[in-house]
């Protein structure tokens, strides 16, 4: 047998004595995650066969019609963490106000923000879904933690990253060390370290946009949509179009191939429609990390000011080249 397979909990713990600091609460919030990434995954590949496609009737705090799969991943985060005493509090996509967790305080000093699952639109249709972390401690110890402590900028992040429920499940995070991939060995129930160091090409060759809202961006970014799709064999252009519907399988493309994602602000809705704290913030830490740049087209993602739990912003995210190029069309500096 060759190199025996490095599981996720092993490689955690050997980074742990790697970077003293790197806590064992936060080896367990991980593991965790995958734990819940595991449960995720197994309903959706039998999604089709146990009626849980579908809207469940509701509309959630974005005014978006609620998915059964929607609720059923939120609902499984809630219950894994809630018991799992690692967090004292929970923020989502699915839920207007935090979840604040009292009985787990003071001991567990970190709070979980996410998006349990990602890509909506392609619930009902078989397509790729994802699901986004993101991990912030608790820094008041005076008092138990309260809405507004969930409000933070993204370099205050200390664990961030994804699942993606694609061909295979992986999971990917930082905890500012670098980037790792883990793909989940279905027959032993394990994640397997497939992809260590993950470093994103500084240019990439495709873009992923919905360019049915073309028409609603403003100038300097319609002009640099433009200028991906002119023929220009010296700066390997056009790039061609590969969008999924799925941020988290587009980024993931974009980190192991080289690119650009872009949900641009739009003339009516600078703002865009991606979520800052467990959407943007998240992604562009990992991106940060595996060597490429995140940004609103006018400043650093992981700088901007958070001002509540579900705010939007535009985001330009993937190889550090394209996205300081999309950024100079975008300020009108080309
Ligand atoms: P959800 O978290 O509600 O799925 O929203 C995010 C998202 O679905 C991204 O995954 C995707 O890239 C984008 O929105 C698709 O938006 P649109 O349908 O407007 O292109």
């Amino acid at each position: 047998m060759g190199q025996f397979p490095l599981t996720l909990s092993r490689f955690i713990a050997q980074e742990q004595v790697a970077h003293p600091g790197t806590s064992g609460e936060l080896t367990g919030l991980l593991t965790q995650i995958g734990l819940v990434g595991k449960l995720i995954a197994q309903d959706l590949r039998r999604a089709g066969l146990i009626d849980i496609l579908g809207l469940t009737g509701e509309t959630n705090v974005q005014g978006e019609a609620v998915k059964k799969l929607d609720e059923i991943a939120n609902e499984t985060f809630v219950t894994a963490f809630r018991q799992s005493g690692l967090v004292c509090a929970l923020a989502s996509e699915e839920m207007e106000k935090p979840v604040l967790l009292p009985e787990n305080w003071p001991q567990a000093k970190y709070m979980l923000i996410f998006d349990p699952l990602d890509g909506s639109s392609n619930t009902d249709s078989n397509m790729p879904l994802g699901t986004i972390f993101s991990v912030v401690k608790a820094e008041r110890n005076d008092r138990m933690p309260t809405e507004d402590d969930l409000v933070c900028k993204g370099t205050e992040q200390v664990a961030a990253g994804y699942l993606l429920y694609g061909s295979s499940t992986m999971l990917v995070y930082t905890v500012g060390h670098g980037v790792h991939g883990f793909t989940l060995e279905p027959g032993i129930g394990e994640y397997l370290l497939s992809h260590e160091q993950i470093r994103i090409p500084a240019r990439g060759k495709v873009y992923a946009a919905n360019e049915g809202n073309y028409h609603k961006w403003p100038e300097g970014t319609k002009r640099y949509f433009d200028y991906l799709k002119v023929k220009d064999t010296a700066t390997g252009r056009p790039y061609s179009g590969r969008y999924s519907g799925c941020l988290v399988a587009d980024v993931h493309r974009m980190l192991l191939g080289g690119g650009i994602y872009l949900y641009p602000g739009e003339l009516d809705k600078p703002e865009g429609k991606l979520r800052l704290l467990y959407e943007a913030n998240p992604l562009a830490w990992v991106v940060e990390q595996a060597g490429g740049k995140a940004s609103t087209g006018t400043m650093r993602i992981l700088d901007m000011e958070a001002k509540q739990i579900h705010q939007r912003v535009p985001l330009f995210i993937g190889s550090a080249n394209d996205v300081r190029e999309a950024e100079e069309f975008v300020q009108g500096r080309r």
